[in-house]
């Protein structure tokens, strides 16, 4: 209860962030409208994004730019389209541009080591948001801002345990993965099979990356239904991944959420939709509000001033009766 008053709280202050902006300036566009502050001591940001992937991915670009605005931020942002290599180049490019300070969502894991060198070299402070990077130098960026994957992957698998617990023969569970090395999909993955342990009865009979979006959600989840006669559930590691999948199941003449439990994790409106009809069966809330969060960090380490090196981002789960509760304010 306490974490979803918390949650709810960071969702009434985004709506009054949104209500209160029709004046926010975003992108590389220069925040000219703004009174008063000269460009000059304004904060720059770098900000590369993964990509436009999904509902949560939407969601999250918004609070960012909105919340660049809101704090009197100069925002340079850049969409990486999902490619490691865009990402690495707009960084060098921040570097270049000598912004006062670099945020990135990392598209995967590994590879950063390099880059992250460079922006300490040139002084330039690092935060990540979103997504962990796997360097063994904690030095080459001050935080990580973001959820605990693993945690949503294991509260998934805890609720299936539950579920079935009754269950006397095989459960026969299909994965849909987010993107291959991404964090997400590599802790989401982890939480969950770890929960299912539990039960020797719940196996994972397929299990790959739909990499994110609907199209991917679809086109493996017709491949998995083609290639197993049983299916009883899907774990899809996203929202969209998972509405993706509910054409391919429709089309296969199942019943999503009745012939196959759908767990999914995000839990952006079109989810939540979904969830309170019937569709899907539980949703591991990942919020994308991290926006004012950052901007503040930023400030801070612009400032030189302590920041924890982790910090969590606030979540709770849904089921299908909490769903129907929350739907009429789900602002994203
Ligand atoms: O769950 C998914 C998005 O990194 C938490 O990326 C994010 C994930 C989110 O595309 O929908």
């Amino acid at each position: 209860m306490r974490t979803r008053s918390t949650a709810r709280t960071v969702i009434a202050v985004l709506t009054g962030v949104l209500l209160a902006g029709g004046m926010v300036a975003c992108g590389n566009s220069d925040t000219g409208g703004d009174s008063g502050s000269g460009g000059s001591d304004k904060l720059v940001l770098g900000f590369s994004q993964v990509g436009a992937e999904s509902g949560w991915r939407t969601a999250n670009t918004t609070s960012i730019k909105e919340a660049a605005g809101q704090a009197g931020i100069e925002l340079k942002f850049d969409d990486a389209q999902q490619k490691q290599e865009n990402q690495i180049k707009a960084i060098r490019n921040f570097i270049q541009q000598k912004v006062d300070v670099i945020a990135f969502s990392p598209v995967v894991e590994s590879g950063w080591d390099t880059v992250l060198k460079e922006a300490k070299d040139a002084k330039i402070p690092v935060i990540l948001t979103d997504r962990a990077v796997d360097s063994a130098d904690k030095s080459l960026y001050k935080t990580f801002l973001g959820s605990d994957f693993v945690k949503e992957g294991r509260l998934a698998g805890e609720w299936l345990v539950e579920q079935k617990k009754a269950a006397t023969g095989p459960v026969n569970i299909v994965e849909l993965q987010g993107t291959t090395g991404s964090a997400p999909a590599n802790d989401r993955k982890k939480g969950f099979g770890e929960a299912i342990a539990a039960n020797p009865n719940l196996k994972i009979v397929a299990s790959q990356s739909g990499d994110f979006t609907r199209a991917g959600g679809k086109q493996v989840m017709e491949q998995f239904l083609k290639a197993n006669p049983k299916i009883d559930v899907l774990f899809a590691h996203n929202d969209d991944m998972g509405l993706g999948a509910l054409e391919a199941i429709t089309a296969a003449g199942k019943v999503p959420g009745k012939d196959i439990t759908i767990i999914t994790v995000d839990a952006v409106k079109d989810g939540m939709q979904a969830l309170a009809d019937g569709k899907f069966n539980f949703i591991a809330e990942c919020s994308p509000l991290l926006g004012p969060q950052l901007m503040d960090l930023a400030k801070k380490v612009k400032a030189g001033e302590e920041v924890p090196p982790r910090i969590e981002t606030e979540e709770t789960t849904f089921t299908q009766e909490t769903a129907k509760e929350a739907l009429p304010n789900r602002k994203y």
